[in-house]
């Protein structure tokens, strides 16, 4: 019997890895870090994107004012606006996330991470590690994760169907 019950958890547990895109997060106190990702790059690129939501489950705000990586000279914050008809980005100094509030980078628009000076090109399927520092003096190590633009943005909503 219990061999029975081992064999349909293993089942079950399959069917729903199967069902559900992988996702992955990071705690940094209240605030949640959730599945950064990065698409691949082609082999001459010198810039590359990371894309990740900001989760403040605590009661006060809270600011990323910096990032690094290993990967590129700099990773700056970056946001996006309309100008004569173009897109175009800019760095900020600091994203800050409201308590209760949750902000989702996705390619495409808005805020990212910007990887600049990059020193390899990003793989599909590969990973790598990135630091956070936060304005409470908090730094938390990421892992980022390379996959095209569906993969990274259906795992992460699909990590936020919780909410909904
Ligand atoms: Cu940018």
């Amino acid at each position: 019997m219990r061999k029975l019950i081992a064999s349909v958890v293993v089942v079950l547990t399959s069917l729903m890895a199967a069902v559900q895109v992988a996702a992955h997060d990071f705690h940094a106190g209240d605030l949640r870090v959730v599945h950064p990702f990065s698409m691949p790059t082609p082999p001459a690129a010198r810039v590359g994107g990371v894309f990740l939501d900001l989760d403040n489950q605590g009661d006060e705000a809270i600011a990323l004012v910096d990032a690094r990586s290993m990967l590129s000279d700099v990773v700056e914050i970056h946001d996006m606006e309309m100008k004569d008809g173009t897109m175009r980005m800019f760095r900020i100094e600091e994203l800050r996330v409201e308590p209760g509030e949750v902000i989702k980078m996705r390619p495409g628009g808005g805020y990212h991470l910007m990887l600049i000076g990059l020193k390899q090109p990003l793989v599909e399927g590969e990973h790598f590690p990135l630091w956070l520092t936060f304005s409470d003096g908090s730094e938390l190590e990421v892992e980022v994760w390379v996959q095209s633009m569906s993969d990274g943005a259906a795992a992460a909503d699909g990590h936020h169907d919780h909410k909904h």
